[in-house]
């Protein structure tokens, strides 16, 4: 028998399975309802639209498109994000743009470029679970930091820096790793003041910004926020797109915007991992953006995204149990929202306990990076019918009031410390 372990790489030994991907597969026992992966909902695919345009596509340059392509991406792809970039307040050219895999891939060859093992990353408190992957498998160090309703702390930001330096680790200080707009897993939306304060940080101790804000275009109320690229004057901000959420994530295509020598850095290390992007679908979605649909999209799932995320609200007002230090965030926008529970509370055993009611969500531990978050969880609004959503939400609330009994019984059965 071969003993793999003694030839894995020191990054291969460390890799984890994503427990959402995990997670996932819960979601399809039947009957169950989902609020857990940040899947789009699958009814608002423009199934019609892509079918025309692929169909368009093969007759007119199937031979391009079928063939391999450059790893810059396909320029009048480019071209039309330069002007849809101009509508989010961000001013940039095609050689600032990079086409990639999706921003689960940008993640990764962004790591890539700067990582060493035992290299600082910055990340919110909580933070998306594939961002922890990613930064997990270059073997980095991950510094969650304490985040309010507006974003990570300034203050924090810069007492752990300062931590650090004094310990030596000036060179290893690299990256903050920030998802702006309507936050994976919380829901919250950093503040312009908070970017600013962020991107002075930056500027003061040399590292780079990662702002990846895959929900930037699905804001459902409040006022859009001036991107981190377009507050940054330093050139240290690397932006994450994707067409995951807007369009289709079975496209598997994002793009980078960033400066021409990080750009071009990332060219080689995506060389490296895939060569190029997929042509075919570069190509479907540039026609499908020329043709305006990508609008048009953009407000139909607006529409339903913003209706689920207040039945959502509105269900856990009417069911939730009147507990202290049970609430939950609202979000302007996005996917997700992000519950707290009491402090005596394991959402691990919640989570056991919905399961049996047929409702899931994430667990809060899943999005830190050394598992903290242990009393709260994440609820996906975007998959889910409406109906289902008040009627998960239900039986999410039975399942906390059976949690509380159980926790209560247990204090006056067998006296176990209870607030
Ligand atoms: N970043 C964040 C913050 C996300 O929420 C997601 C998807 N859930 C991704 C990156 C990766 O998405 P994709 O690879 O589909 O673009
Ligand atoms: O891993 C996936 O399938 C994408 C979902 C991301 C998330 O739930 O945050």
């Amino acid at each position: 028998m071969i003993n793999y372990e003694k030839l894995f790489s020191k990054n291969a030994i460390g890799l984890k399975r994503s427990e959402i991907r995990e997670l996932l597969k819960v979601t399809r026992i039947p009957g169950i309802i989902s609020f857990a992966g940040g899947l789009p909902a699958p009814d608002l695919f423009p199934i019609e639209e892509v079918k025309d345009v692929t169909d368009y596509i093969l007759e007119k340059e199937g031979k391009i498109a079928l063939q391999y392509g450059p790893t810059e991406g396909d320029t009048r792809l480019k071209e039309e994000l330069v002007r849809h970039m101009k509508d989010e307040g961000i001013e940039t050219t095609v050689d600032n743009i990079l086409i990639v895999s999706a921003s689960q891939q940008a993640l990764d060859l962004v790591a890539k470029i700067f990582l060493n093992r035992k290299d600082f990353v910055f990340v919110e408190e909580p933070t998306y679970v594939g961002g922890i992957q990613a930064f997990n498998s270059y073997g980095a160090n991950m510094v969650a930091v304490k985040s309010d309703k507006d974003g990570i702390l300034p203050e924090s930001l810069e007492a752990n820096i300062k931590t650090l330096i004094d310990k030596g680790f000036s060179d290893k200080l690299k990256l903050i790793y920030i998802i702006p707009d309507f936050q994976n897993p919380a829901g919250i939306t950093t503040s312009e003041e908070r970017r600013k304060r962020i991107l002075d940080i930056a500027e003061r101790y040399d590292l780079i910004v990662i702002e990846d804000t895959p929900y930037r275009q699905l804001r459902y109320s409040g006022n859009s926020i001036t991107p981190m690229i377009t507050l940054d004057n330093s050139d240290r901000v690397i932006s994450l797109f994707t067409f995951s959420k807007i369009f289709a994530p079975g496209f598997r295509l994002g793009w980078i915007v960033g400066p021409k020598e990080l750009i071009e850095k990332i060219i080689m290390a995506k060389q490296a991992a895939d060569l190029c992007t997929s042509p075919f679908t570069q190509s479907i979605t540039y026609e499908y953006l020329k043709r305006g649909y990508l609008e048009k999209q953009i407000n139909i799932i607006r529409k339903d995204y913003m209706e689920k995320r207040d039945k959502m609200l509105s269900s856990l007002e009417k069911f939730m149990p009147k507990l202290e230090g049970l609430s939950w965030t609202h979000p302007e926008g996005g996917l997700f929202l992000w519950v707290n529970l009491p402090e005596y509370m394991d959402s691990r055993e919640l989570f056991l306990k919905a399961i049996d009611k047929k409702v899931a969500f994430v667990i809060g531990e899943a999005f830190h990076p050394q598992a903290k978050c242990k009393n709260s969880f994440r609820l996906n609004f975007s998959y889910a019918t409406k109906e289902n959503i008040e009627e998960g939400i239900k039986r999410l609330a039975n399942a906390i009031k059976e949690y509380e009994e159980e926790i209560k019984n247990k204090k006056f059965g067998d006296s176990v410390v209870f607030p």
